[in-house]
């Protein structure tokens, strides 16, 4: 059966380049893509845009049905500074979203992907290489919801036996499209920051370690997830996702690599105390394991191509 895919939050960090992904997969008529804000200029005339609530439960399904839709992925979500400012809109679109979707899903019979994310680890999980299964007691609202979530899923799994996959993402570093409110935003905004103005004032520490993944390598984990037999996806709590793990100053010394004359100085604010409760490294074992997920990108080919990349876009 021709699947037909709704991308809802579209225009985020990960919609956007997902989106692209999937319609050059599955053809751009079958990927309709929604969002709340305006259509995105990155995908703008490549396909179908529906300016959508993602917490309109009604006008999705009615849209689920009319277009036959057969996969979702639900991607609209408050990251974990934005969630801090307003904690009570975090829970509220963050789960409730969720809960929506994975309802249509049981009634409609569909497929469903949603993202977790590190945030779902806190400071007493274990910090390197952290397993698949371990302590799990989040202190931002991002990172409850997430919890949540993944309890969730696994509930609908279990219970209805509703296809939903998912995968806790670490800081995703992109240059097509931006990221906004996350704490591991500050390895996107260095770019930017060297390439524009040769320097750039970081708001973690110079020697916080975050997990991070160049985009490509997490599309490409995306859609080898949602395409694995589902005999193989043993976990329905999300599944550990790792590629790089480095600390400002390491990203910064790779930069000075290209940019000899670039400056790196740091001002820790609010956001270093949710980057000290989250991992430093991820044990991702069983999603190479259960799915055969391998990452592409290290931390001198990111660099390269990211820079590569955005020096070119910024010239136009
Ligand atoms: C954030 O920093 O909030 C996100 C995430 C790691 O989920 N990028």
């Amino acid at each position: 059966m021709q699947e037909k895919i709704l991308v809802i939050g579209a225009c985020g960090q990960i919609g956007t380049e997902l989106t692209l992904a999937l319609r050059q997969k599955y053809g751009n008529e079958n990927v309709i893509a929604s969002d709340i804000k305006e259509e995105s200029p990155l995908f703008a005339g490549t396909g179908p845009f529906i300016k959508l609530d993602a917490m309109d439960a009604a006008a999705i399904r009615a849209l689920v049905k009319r277009e036959k839709i057969t996969t979702i992925y639900l991607l609209a979500a408050l990251l974990s500074v934005t969630g801090e400012t307003n904690p009570a809109l975090c829970w509220g679109l963050n789960m409730g979203a969720l809960r929506q979707i994975l309802d249509l899903g049981m009634a409609e019979k569909l497929k469903i992907f949603w993202p977790s994310s590190i945030a779902v680890f806190g400071a007493t999980t274990p910090r390197e290489n952290t397993p698949q299964k371990t302590i799990m007691e989040p202190t931002t609202m991002y990172g409850v919801t997430k919890y949540s979530g993944e309890l969730l899923c696994q509930y609908y799994h279990k219970k209805f036996g509703l296809d939903v996959r998912s995968v806790r993402y670490p800081g995703l570093i992109s240059w097509k499209s931006e990221p906004c409110g996350g704490t591991t935003d500050y390895a996107v905004e260095i770019f930017y920051e060297a390439i524009k103005m040769g320097k750039y004032t970081c708001f973690l520490s110079e020697n916080t370690y975050l997990p991070m993944m160049y985009m490509d390598d997490a599309i490409r984990a995306t859609l080898e997830l949602m395409d694995v037999p589902l005999e193989k996806i043993k976990s329905r709590m999300s599944y550990n996702l790792s590629a790089i793990s480095f600390s400002p100053k390491e990203i910064a010394e790779e930069i000075k690599k290209y940019i000899p004359n670039f400056k790196m100085s740091y001002a820790p604010d609010q956001r270093q105390a949710i980057a000290d409760s989250w991992p430093a490294s991820i044990d991702d074992s069983t999603a190479r394991a259960d799915w055969g997920w391998k990452h592409e990108y290290d931390l001198p080919k990111m660099v390269k191509v990211m820079l590569e990349n955005l020096t070119e876009k910024l010239s136009k």
